[in-house]
């Protein structure tokens, strides 16, 4: 009876402060809390919550607790869920030009990334979203990807020949894959860490913050620096969620998402140092000696298959151009 009594007080009690609320907008993330996405997030809710008098209240779901990535984002599609961090990789087969915008060796630097994202090319990126029902909020930092594996030091494309290496489910980094002579296994983040342990793949790709954090490093210790990927990542709200609100919300809520980039972008520089130190003295090995040059050369064929549309070779041609 007594545990009765306590629940229902809490129920009370929860129900007082959702109610400070009027609208609750339901976030999902993959990585935990502390990441810089999932804090990045956060702070965007902060400053909405703050200019709202707390009507609007933005709820993080850190850990993939809605779903794996994917999944999260056709949720968000429909509505289900309202808001979606996740990186443009995931969202290949929906929104078909983050496929330019995921091919390997694209971006020179966080830099050149900066200026394409937050300049016009950005803006035509972000209406390519609202077409697939995803209103494109902020562009967050993903760092630069590279390859790690558990059975040994690779230091050329030809150490990669014949190893099994997990990427996300999209068809581009599938491709990236066999230009280098290795073999793609698509899979859920969520299933990597098993699957690295038990020997279904040798290994993955990501940047220093994923493979720290998702344990991967205590299971994967080699990791080549090779940088082959530089992922835009994304603040998307559903568009059904989007069209509910009154344009002065609408306002709070993409200056406040802005605002968060800079906030996230900080982290992000600030935790890619961190994890690297950290994995480095929990015994991972860097490989930092390899001939990048190889590597770029490497991915020519994944251009020809992609970049073939006037309007793909204009836009990857802009992106190169970009100072
Ligand atoms: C991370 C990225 C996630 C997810 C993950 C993956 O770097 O932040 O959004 O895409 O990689 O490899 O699935």
């Amino acid at each position: 009876m007594k545990f009765l009594t306590t629940t229902v007080a809490a129920l009370l009690t929860s129900a007082s402060i959702a109610g400070a609320c009027e609208i609750t907008l339901r976030s999902s993330d993959t990585h935990p809390d502390g990441y810089p996405t999932v804090e990045g997030v956060k702070a965007m809710a902060e400053e909405v919550r703050e200019k709202t008098d707390g009507r609007i209240c933005i709820e993080v779901f850190a850990s993939s607790q809605l779903g794996e990535e994917k999944d999260t984002i056709e949720q968000t599609q429909f509505g289900v869920i309202d808001m979606v961090r996740a990186s443009f990789g995931s969202f290949n087969d929906i929104v078909p030009v983050t496929q330019l915008m995921s091919l390997p060796y694209l971006f020179r630097s966080v830099d050149h990334q900066h200026a394409v994202m937050d300049g016009p090319i950005g803006e035509e990126i972000g209406a390519a979203f609202e077409e697939r029902d995803l209103v494109a909020l902020a562009y967050y930092d993903g760092g630069s990807r590279s390859f790690y594996n558990s059975q040994k030091p690779v230091q050329s494309i030809e150490d990669l020949e014949g190893m099994k290496f997990r990427v996300m489910q999209n068809d581009v980094f599938v491709d990236m894959m066999d230009a280098l002579g290795a073999n793609a296994t698509p899979m859920p983040y969520g299933e990597v860490y098993s699957s690295i342990q038990t020997g279904v793949i040798d290994g993955a790709e990501n940047n220093f913050p994923s493979y720290d954090s998702s344990g991967h490093a205590e299971v994967a210790r080699y990791f080549t620096l090779d940088e082959h990927l530089m992922v835009p990542e994304l603040v998307a709200m559903s568009k059904v969620t989007w069209d509910k609100l009154s344009p002065e919300d609408q306002q709070i809520i993409r200056e406040a998402a802005r605002n968060s980039a800079t906030v996230q972008r900080e982290l992000w520089a600030e935790q890619e140092r961190a994890s690297e130190e950290k994995v480095i003295a929990a015994g991972a090995e860097v490989i930092r000696d390899i001939d990048k040059t190889a590597f770029i050369e490497a991915m020519a064929p994944v251009y020809e298959k992609y970049v073939t549309t006037p309007e793909a070779q204009d836009l990857v041609k802009r992106i190169q151009e970009t100072e």
